[in-house]
């Protein structure tokens, strides 16, 4: 029993360092099709390491090209578990044909052409060791079709998401030249973190069609989400194809003045200048608007202090609707529009302008506002009919906490 035990220890010991690196290695077959058809599209590798290495696994062609799978990746001893496998369908890294060049996109994984491969499977320890396991493989019928990006476009390169109306949308644009299996449009900034882009409903090409592909991008702002921080953003496309090649190309976005509008009549409270008014008489009003975020509100006139007849509208003043501008408006039951008197949220006072002359609330600013209507005739069958206040952002919403803010129960005298 004692001598049993004694020998195998010699032999153990005799064994270690003997031990091959690499061993059991395998490919399921020696010959594959890859072109997604189901039949013969994948092989399985199998090896065993003795010890930790790095494992490379590549292909030579009869020119002795190499084509990589797997370069110097580490890994652990195997042990006492199943050898280590992995599928392989064809695709390597990336490689160029000769005389072949790549017009505003990057192959990232790529079928091996038809013919007759030595595949390598080898690894070295860290005391630079290597052991390598080679054989043949055939592909045959592979589909070579790379699925190329054509045209990647971002328009435009700069754009300010924060729903004035102006420059609020980036659209990016791609013509794939082949049926794919998934196409992905995202921003990657300093930080790593990736921002998706959804696929526009209206695309030219369905999901998974060849053709040009649009993508609308309002970096969320539309769902009320802060977009990413302002900066330069590399846009990338990446499309896959069925049997796993892989495409990229690159483009870039600049935001600038990003950020969700959020603006509030302060206190939900509106300072009426009475309750009956004879007619040919005002109805004054006075509130203040906060811009209670950190981005510019945008407005339009008539400013503060106009005073509307009663039968006048925004639109007969000339201050029709911009989409993306927030005004004040005052809304009577009576009325045959919604909200028909409309005021900036500010006057020169507090506003600023840019360049081309749009008018802003600054962040976290706030403004008094007042206005009048001349009763010159009483519209409608109510009287007394309710008026009330309200913050529009107009073509956008008006959001539940600045409609119908402090009615007022309004009698019009009538001689
Ligand atoms: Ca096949
Ligand atoms: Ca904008």
């Amino acid at each position: 029993m004692l001598a049993l035990g004694a020998l195998l220890l010699v032999l153990l010991l005799a064994g270690c360092g003997e031990q091959p690196l690499l061993s059991e290695v395998s490919f399921s077959k020696d010959r594959i099709t890859p072109n997604a058809d189901g039949q013969d599209d994948v092989l399985v590798i199998r090896y065993r390491l003795a010890r930790a290495a790095d494992l490379s696994i590549y292909f030579l062609d009869e020119a002795g090209n190499r084509y990589v799978f797997r370069d110097r990746q580490p890994r652990a001893p195997t042990g006492e578990r199943e050898p280590y496998s992995v599928y392989f369908s064809g695709i390597v890294d990336g490689y160029t044909l000769p005389g072949e060049t790549f017009d505003g996109f990057t192959v990232t994984h790529r079928v091996l052409q038809d013919g007759v491969y030595t595949w390598v499977v080898e690894a070295t320890e860290e005391n630079g060791h290597t052991e390598r396991v080679t054989g043949t493989l055939t592909i045959a019928e592979a589909d070579t079709a790379l699925p190329e990006l054509r045209n990647f476009t971002v328009s435009p390169p700069l754009f300010t998401p924060n729903r004035d109306g102006i420059s609020d949308r980036a659209r990016m644009n791609v013509f794939v030249t082949k049926p794919y299996v998934s196409l992905r449009v995202y921003l990657v900034g300093e930080d790593g973190v990736r921002y998706h882009v959804g696929e526009d409903e209206r695309s030219p090409a369905r999901p998974g069609e060849r053709g040009l592909h649009t993508f609308d991008y309002d970096a969320g702002v539309d769902q009320g989400a802060d977009p990413p921080p302002d900066g330069t953003y590399t846009v990338w496309a990446e499309v896959q194809d069925a049997i796993g090649q892989r495409v990229v190309a690159a483009s870039a976005l600049t935001i600038q003045n990003g950020g969700v509008p959020r603006a509030y009549i302060l206190n939900a409270e509106v300072e009426w200048s009475a309750r009956s008014v004879a007619l040919g008489e005002t109805l004054w009003f006075t509130l203040t608007v906060e811009n209670d975020s950190a981005t510019p509100i945008r407005t339009s006139g008539p400013p503060p202090g106009t005073v509307y007849e009663s039968d006048q509208n925004y639109a007969t003043l000339g201050e029709t609707i911009q989409s993306g501008v927030f005004r004040v408006g005052i809304h009577c039951e009576n009325a045959l529009i919604n909200y028909p008197w409309r005021w900036a949220v500010g006057d020169e006072s507090v506003l600023i302008k840019d360049e081309e002359g749009h008018l802003y609330l600054p962040p976290f600013t706030r403004a008094v506002v007042t206005g009048g209507i001349r009763f010159v005739s009483v519209e409608g069958k109510r009287n007394p009919q309710y008026c009330w206040a309200g913050l529009i952002h107009e073509d956008v919403e008006i959001s539940s906490v600045n409609d119908r803010v402090d009615p007022v129960f309004l009698f019009i005298q009538v001689p």
